[in-house]
This record gives structure tokens, sequence and C-alpha cells, in this order.
């Protein structure tokens, strides 16, 4: 059944082709792969001799029912769209593989966690959660990030987000959740967005969502690329060892290139001018052979320790903080591969939290084992058929077997006559796998207590962590919050609803809600929140949440600021990014050329951005320009590069290139300009503006070298100190 992808299937030559009969030439294995070089066929196979004209009743008369070739092509095109998911249906991934440093064999029997020379293969999909298969990358929201490893014991799935908190705490809250946030059912307004009024009514009586919220509101929300963005698997899961030993455990993806984001103005700018902009980068890097990587992190946690903090480990809206229970990295993926095809791929793939391996189990987490039936139930909507398991991209490398026959689009040829067990006949069916053997076994965790729909009051501190969260931002990255919710409230028409978001982000920090009311024309809330959830969450809010006015930090056990939270912290380098060079007629050859080097060698790509594509007249050899003003945009760049040589003033004539420099310029991103392009840089940024601490450097003589090696070791960074970025562009 399974090929290997990177060998097409056996095709079928055509008599033209060695002059032998098809006939003879059926390849005895089923061709599943194919990459359309074999001759036309219809699906059955027969080969077709004409593809332009359907069979009619003379040249211009009516197409005859008899041309089942045209039939068959239209009803397979008619039927080609399968649902999208419901929710994370815009979507991009890669293959790759996942690599363990030292064996967790303390903790787990997992082969996939235990055994260091394993080369586990994965197929990864990060997505949007909120907009159709259609939307832009760069909208505002969580992006998914799920794995899928392929390991000898059946797939598990990491099914993720790049955020480590939900926005509810029970699944049962969940088609409300996305109701609320999807385009509003009468209108069909907005795509990919959750500034509208029913998102911000339903996140306004959920206090629970107010950690989640602080996330989302955050530049975390707007990667600069799918490379550059932490993954979590967010639940509390279980390891369990070959003693039966049962250990707490959460999961973290943490970036080779660290964390980093876009800004909100950049984002929505993106979205107009490259709406694959993400998928479109890790498409070209894979490609170019800088292929993306992560390190796989956990926390642990004893049995013991269970009720140790302030904060519950089943609930879905608290972290960890990494300050108490530090991240151990326990080995890498690498995502080396991409697809060779979406729709059997990308589209096709279905991830489930219950797939998971012998020595991995659950948690009691609600919104976890409510996830547990949905994955399992949408993928039957969404692919049809049972046999969704036998697809290339979702079939487990390591053998199944079992007595589940038939169904639509079976693919399996199940030999024999046993299909049940007990049985003597044939050989008899499948052994179960003794436990000693590497059966699954259900962690036999304690169970006792009244049949209840009730949360437990430890889920109910609705504040702290978002207040840590606040507390651990750095300057800029306040700011962000501050301007994305005046932004997204701002577009709230139900003003009762605008009220009710700022009594709650009062109670998260009275600096954040003045400024947010300051934009929406309110005054500053009093600190009481007017509106009480419905439901269980009612009486557990009361007791614990609502009441909670002060600014001390609560349910974060004792944490009251975390750098792991901030992205200030996280590492910068050029690696990974990409820069425009703005040339024309005159520009400096050797300049562009020693840049485009000095980019390669940090990991950076430097790209020509002309008036024209193709051949730039450069002093000292000819450039080619890879990209034009009309096709590309300064937001799509990390950093910016105007070059001297004798017809760079013609530059200045550009107005596109002013734009570029200046949008640069408002995104906090290195500018640079030599010689002949410094005027141009001056005159398009504002008085005050050329000072190298703030990334704007300049070189009036032509020996650019030294500015070179500045602005490469100032390539992915954000110089958020610019104090008149609200002025340009
Ligand atoms: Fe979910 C898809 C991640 C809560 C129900 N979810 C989906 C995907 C990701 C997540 C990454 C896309 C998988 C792919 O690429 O195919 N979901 C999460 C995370 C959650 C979460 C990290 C909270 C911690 N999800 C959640 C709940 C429910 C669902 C509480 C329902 C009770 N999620 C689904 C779904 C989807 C899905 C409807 C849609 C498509 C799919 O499953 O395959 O079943």
């Amino acid at each position: 059944m399974q090929q290997d992808n990177h060998k097409p299937g056996p095709t079928i030559p055509s008599e033209g082709q060695n002059g032998q009969s098809l006939a003879n030439k059926i390849p005895a294995e089923h061709p599943m792969m194919t990459d359309n070089r074999s001759p036309l066929t219809t699906n059955v196979g027969q080969p077709v001799a004409d593809d332009q004209n359907s069979l009619r009743a003379g040249e211009r008369g009516p197409t005859l029912l008899e041309d089942y070739i045209l039939r068959e092509k239209l009803q397979h095109f008619d039927h080609e769209r399968i649902p999208e998911r419901i929710v994370h249906a815009r979507g991009a991934a890669a293959h790759g593989y996942f690599e363990l440093y030292e064996s967790l064999s303390d903790l787990t029997t997992a082969t996939v966690l235990t055994d260091t020379s394993a080369q586990t293969p994965v197929f990864v999909r990060f997505s949007t959660v909120a907009g159709s298969r259609g939307s832009a990358d760069t909208a505002r929201d969580v992006r998914g990030f799920a794995v899928k490893m392929y390991t000898p014991e059946g797939n598990w799935d990491i099914v993720g987000n790049n955020i480590p908190v939900f926005f509810i705490q029970d699944a049962i809250k969940f088609p409300d959740l996305i109701h609320a946030a999807k385009p509003e059912p009468d209108r069909e307004i907005p795509q990919a967005a959750t500034a509208h009024d029913t998102f911000w009514d339903f996140i306004s009586l959920t206090p629970e969502s107010m950690h989640m919220i602080m996330w989302i509101m955050s530049d975390r929300s707007l990667p600069r690329s799918f490379g550059m963005m932490e993954g979590f698997g967010v639940h509390t899961f279980r390891l369990i060892n070959a003693q039966g030993k049962s250990t707490f455990v959460k999961f973290h993806w943490k970036p080779v290139l660290g964390v980093h984001s876009l800004v909100w103005d950049e984002a929505q700018h993106i979205a107009g001018k490259d709406a694959d902009f993400h998928r479109r980068e890790m498409w070209d890097s894979i490609k170019a052979g800088n292929f993306l990587e992560w390190e796989l992190g956990i926390q642990t946690l004893t049995e013991d320790e269970e009720q140790k903090y302030d904060f519950d480990i089943l609930d879905a809206t608290k972290i960890w903080p990494e300050e108490l229970l530090p991240v151990r990295r326990i080995g890498k993926m690498t995502l080396n591969r991409n697809p060779d095809n979406y729709f059997a791929e990308t589209e096709q793939v279905a991830f489930n939290t219950t797939n998971l391996v012998p020595g991995i189990d659950f948690s009691n987490d609600p919104l976890l084992q409510g996830r547990n039936f949905s994955y399992l139930d949408t993928q039957l909507s969404r692919l049809g058929s049972p046999n969704f398991t036998e697809l290339p991209i979702n079939r487990p490398r390591c053998p199944v077997s079992n007595n589940q026959r038939d169904a639509q689009m079976r693919h399996t040829i199940d030999k024999g006559r046993v299909s049940y067990a007990p049985a003597s006949l044939d050989g008899h069916s499948p052994d179960e796998a003794t436990p000693a053997g590497g059966g699954f076994v259900s962690y036999p965790a304690a169970v006792n207590g009244p049949k209840v729909r009730a949360r437990s009051e430890s889920f109910g501190d609705h504040y702290g962590q978002a207040k840590l969260f606040w507390n651990s931002m750095s300057g800029p990255e306040k700011e962000h919050i501050v301007k994305a919710l005046q932004f997204e409230l701002s577009m709230v028409e139900t003003r009762a609803v605008r009220q009710r978001m700022l009594e709650h982000l009062h109670k998260i920090n009275e600096v954040l809600a003045g400024q947010v009311a300051a934009a929406l024309g309110e005054p500053t809330s009093n600190g009481q929140v007017s509106a009480k959830p419905r439901g269980t969450a009612d009486s557990v809010v009361g007791a614990q949440g609502l009441a909670d006015a002060t600014s001390e930090t609560t349910a974060s056990g004792g944490v009251q600021r975390s750098d792991a939270l901030s992205m200030a912290h996280q590492p910068t380098s050029a690696k990974g990014r990409k820069v425009a060079i703005l040339v024309t007629d005159g520009v400096d050859s050797q300049q562009v050329n020693a840049l485009k080097e000095a980019l390669s060698q940090a990991g950076a790509q430097g790209e020509l951005v002309g008036p024209h594509l193709g051949d730039i007249d450069g002093k000292g050899g000819k450039l080619a320009a890879q990209k034009t003003y009309a096709n590309t945009s300064s937001v799509l760049y990390d950093a910016v590069y105007a070059p001297g040589g004798s017809g760079m003033s013609e530059l200045a004539r550009q107005g596109d290139a002013h734009v570029f420099l200046a949008q640069a310029y408002k995104h906090g991103k290195p500018v640079a300009a030599i010689g002949e392009s410094v005027a141009l840089l001056k005159n398009s940024l504002p008085e005050g503006a050329i000072d190298a601490n703030a990334g704007v450097l300049t070189q009036t003589g032509q020996n650019a070298q030294a500015t070179i090696e500045q602005f490469v070791k100032a390539v992915g960074k954000r110089y958020w100190q610019r104090s008149l970025v609200e002025t340009v562009a």
C-alpha cells in the first residue's frame, strides 16, 4: 500500500514510446503516485486520444451523451472539493524528522522518547484558526501547530498551538467560542478576524478567556514565520514508565531561530501584498535548503505535586511558569521536505488528540477530554469514510492489523475468512499485544466522585496569569497589546460589550484599561465587572476571579514576572531573514554583491528590487532585479538597503523607493543608505531619524564595508525606540 514518496509509481508506457502493446506492460502493483508523465488516460486507464474536443454530432452539432470521457472529467471536477476544516481551515505543512537527544526511559516507555538512535518521520501542519481556506496568512489569530510523528508504535499527534493556553476550560464551550469568532452568520462578515461584536460579546461574558486574550492581543498572534513560532501541546499529559509510574508533562516546541513577530500595521499590509506570506516563506526556505528546526521541550511534575501550586494543572487556561518548572530540551525536529501534493497531504492529513503511543496518556483536563471525541468525528465528516487512516499521509508507518473491515473507499485488501475474534480458522485473527509486549494500557488513575456538571474551584482564577503575562512584557510589547485592544474593541459596535471588556481589562491592569478606554472614548472602569457569566462558571468566578481586584499576581505559583513569556529576550539573528536591496541603473554593483554575500554568509537572503525586472546596468557589472515595485513591497522584507553608485540619485525620483524606506522605518526595521542614496533616506524619514543606534545607518563615502557589517548584524532586530514611528508611511 505504501509507496516511497520520492519515487513516482510505475507508469504505463505508451505504444509510441517503445513499440510494445500496452497490455503487456500493465504493472504488477497499483500505481498510487503519479508525476503525470504517462500518456493521458481515463480514470480506468483507457488511453485518451483527444482531450481538446468533446464528442459531437457534426463539427457544429450538439454534444453527445455518449461522451463518457467528457462526463467523467466534468464529474470528477464537480466533486473535487471536500468540506474545509471547521476550524484551522487555512494551513500549510511540511515533512521532516524528529531525533531524541537523551532517553526518557525513567519517565516513559514510548520508543519515540527512549530510542536515541531513531529518526522518526514527522508531518507538521501550521494553520490559522478562524479564517477560511482562502484567507490571508497574517490575520491576527492563534496558529495551529499540529505534529504527526510516525513512530514504530503507531502515530503520535501533538495537536497544539503557538500559544500555551486556550480561551475556555471546558470543551462544551468550543462550538460557542468558534461560532462567536467566525464571520457573523447573517452577513458572513468579517473574514479571518476577531474584531467584531459577536466575538467580543462572548469573550466579555467568559472571564476564563482573559489570559488567552492577552496572548492573542500580543504580537504572538502575528508570527514573522512558522519557523519563528513556539509550539505548545497546551494540555497536561502523562508519561508512564516501565514500572507504571505516571509523571505529568507539558510539551513545548522551541524554535531554533527564536520567537519573532510582525506588527499589526505590517501584518495588515502583507495580507494584501502577499496573502500566502507564511506558506510561501516556508516553501521557499525548505526548497533553498534552509530547514525549519525546533527543539522539543518538556516540563514535568510528579503525581505528588499535582496540587502543589495555586493553578490547577488540568486547567488549559494556565501555564506552568518556566521559572517554576524549567523546560528540559530533549530532542530536535527538522522540517526538510515540502509536500508533493497539497490536497493529498496537507488537506487530507487528519490529526487527532487520541493518537497516542504506549507510555503517553491523557490527563483529566476537560478540554482535552472533549477534544478526544471531536477530532475523529470531524475527520469522518471531512474525509467521508472511516478509511481515512488508509490515506498515505495518515497511514502509520508500522504494521496495522485488526478485524475492522469494509466501508467506503477501502484500500486494504484483507485476505482470508476471519474478520472476528476469537477465531481458530485461517490461522486466527491478530493477537492482542500484552502490556509487557508493548500493548497500550490506560493509566489506572483512581476516579471517584458524584456525577456533576460543575467546575472545580481550583479553575476559578481568571486574572492572575493574565496579569503575569502583562507584567512580563517589555514596554513596546505592552504598547502593542494596548493598540491591538484599541483596534479590536473600536470595531465593536455595541457599547455595552466594549464597556464590559474595559471592566475585565481593569482587573488585569489599570494603565492598560485606561489607555484602551481613552481610545474608545469611555471613562475608566471602576474595576467592577457588571455582567456575570452564565452557567456553572458563575459561582466559580464569583468565588475567586471577579472578587480579585488587587494587583497581586495569583495562580502563578508565586512567579510575578516571567522572561519566557516576552519576545524581548529572544535571540535575534539575520538567519532566515529577507532583505530588500533597492537598485537602479548606475548602482554600485560591487557593493551590492558584497552585501548579498555578507547576507548569505549570515543565513539571510538579499533580493534586488528595481524599477523593472531583469538587467540593471550597474556600475562595475550587470545585475538582475528579481522584483519590482509593482510586485513586491517593503512589508515583505526584514530590512531595506539603498546602495551607493553614481546612478542612485535617480532613486529619489522613484516615489516607491521612498515608501519602501519609510515603511520599513515605521515597522522598526533596519534601514541603510550609502553614498548617493543617503539623501533619499533623509528625505523619506522624519527629521532626526538618522541614528545608528536606532537601526538607521548611513555612510556618505563609497566604502560601505563597515556599514554592510553593521547592517547585517542589525537584520532581524526591530528598533522600537523610534519615537516618531506614527508620523510616517
Ligand atoms: Fe482543535 C483542529 C488545536 C481545542 C476541535 N485543533 C485543530 C487543529 C489544531 C487544533 C492545530 C488543526 C489540525 C490540522 O492541522 O489539521 N484545538 C487545538 C488546540 C486546542 C483545541 C491547541 C486547545 C488546547 N479543538 C479544540 C476543542 C475542540 C476542537 C476544545 C472541540 C471540542 N479542532 C477541533 C476540530 C478540528 C480541530 C473541529 C477541525 C479540523 C480537525 O479538527 O481536524 O475537531
